[in-house]
C-alpha cells in the first residue's frame, strides 16, 4: 500500500495535478490498475469519509474529491478491461432512491461492462417504481441494487417488494451492495446475491447468469 501512498495522498489533498501525474506515472512503471484502485484511490476515500465524519472536511471538498476520483477511474477504465465482445448478458444498475452516491456504482458498471455484460445504468435516486419500469422495459438478467447510507439500505427491500407487486420478482436476479450491505442483510430481503465490491459484483454477476443459463 506504501507503493501508493503519493496516490493517495493527491486524492485527499483534492491536488488534481498532482493526482493525474501519480496515475500516469504509477500505470507507466507497471502498477496494475486494480492495485492502483484498490490500495490507492479507495483508501482515499476511506480519509475522507472519516475525515467528513469528524467535520475536518466539508461536504464542497468531498464533491471534489469525488470529481477527482472519477477522472482518475476512467484514466484507469482501459486498464481495468477483461476484454470481452460477447453479451455475457444484461444487467440493470442504479442506486436506489434517497441516495446520490454513485462511484461504487460507476466502479460496478465498469467491472461489469468489461466481463461483457450489457448494462444499462439508470443512475442515483432511483425510485422503486422506476427499477419497476425499466426492468418492464430493459428485460434485464440481473438487477443490481447500489446503497450506500444506513438510512436508504431499507429502500433495496422496498425495491425488490415492489417487483413482486408488480408481479415481475421471479423475471429477474438481484443483486445488491454497498458499504453498509452484508450477505446477511441480502439474505434477509430476499435478494439472489450479495457483492462486497466491483470485482465480487462481477463475479457473482457471473454466478448468478450460470443459474439462469442452468434452468
Ligand atoms: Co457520503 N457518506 N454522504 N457523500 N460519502 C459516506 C457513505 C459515509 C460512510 C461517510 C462517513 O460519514 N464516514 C456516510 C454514510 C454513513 C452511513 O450511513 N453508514 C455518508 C454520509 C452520512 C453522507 C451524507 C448524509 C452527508 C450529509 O449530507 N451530511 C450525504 C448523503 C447524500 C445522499 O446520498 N442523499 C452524503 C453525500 C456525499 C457526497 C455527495 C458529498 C459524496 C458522493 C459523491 C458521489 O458519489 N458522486 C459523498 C462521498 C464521496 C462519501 C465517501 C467519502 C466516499 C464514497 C465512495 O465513493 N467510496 C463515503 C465514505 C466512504 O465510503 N469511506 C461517504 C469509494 C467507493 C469506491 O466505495 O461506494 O463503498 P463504495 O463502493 C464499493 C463497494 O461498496 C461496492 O463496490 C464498490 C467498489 O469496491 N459496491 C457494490 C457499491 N455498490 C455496489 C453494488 C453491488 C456490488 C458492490 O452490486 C449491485
Amino acid at each position: 500500500m506504501t507503493e501508493f501512498v503519493s496516490i493517495r495522498d493527491a486524492l485527499i489533498a483534492c491536488d488534481a495535478e498532482k493526482l493525474t501525474d501519480e496515475v500516469n506515472k504509477t500505470i507507466s512503471q507497471g502498477s496494475s490498475a486494480n492495485a492502483i484502485l484498490n490500495d490507492g484511490l479507495i483508501p482515499a476515500m476511506d480519509v475522507i469519509g472519516e475525515r467528513m465524519e469528524s467535520g475536518e472536511m466539508f461536504i464542497p471538498e468531498v464533491l471534489m474529491a469525488a470529481q477527482l476520483m472519477a477522472g482518475a477511474v476512467e484514466t484507469l477504465r482501459p486498464h481495468l478491461a477483461e476484454g470481452s465482445h460477447v453479451s455475457a448478458g444484461k444487467v440493470l444498475l442504479g442506486t436506489v432512491k434517497g441516495d446520490v452516491h454513485d462511484i461504487g456504482k460507476n466502479l460496478v458498471f465498469m467491472m461489469l461492462e468489461s466481463a461483457g455484460f450489457e448494462v444499462k445504468d439508470v443512475g442515483v435516486d432511483v425510485p422503486a417504481d422506476t427499477f419497476v419500469s425499466e426492468v418492464k422495459s430493459f428485460q434485464p438478467d440481473i438487477l443490481a441494487l447500489s446503497a450506500l447510507l444506513t438510512t436508504t439500505i431499507p429502500m433495496l427491500k422496498t425495491t425488490i417488494d415492489a417487483l413482486g407487486t408488480a408481479g415481475i420478482r421471479d423475471s429477474v436476479k438481484i443483486m445488491v451492495g454497498g458499504a453498509p450491505v452484508s450477505q446477511s442483510f441480502a439474505d434477509q430481503i430476499g435478494a439472489d446475491g450479495y457483492g462486497a465490491d466491483a470485482g465480487s459484483a462481477s463475479r457473482l454477476a457471473k454466478k448468478l447468469m450460470a443459474e439462469i443459463r442452468a434452468n
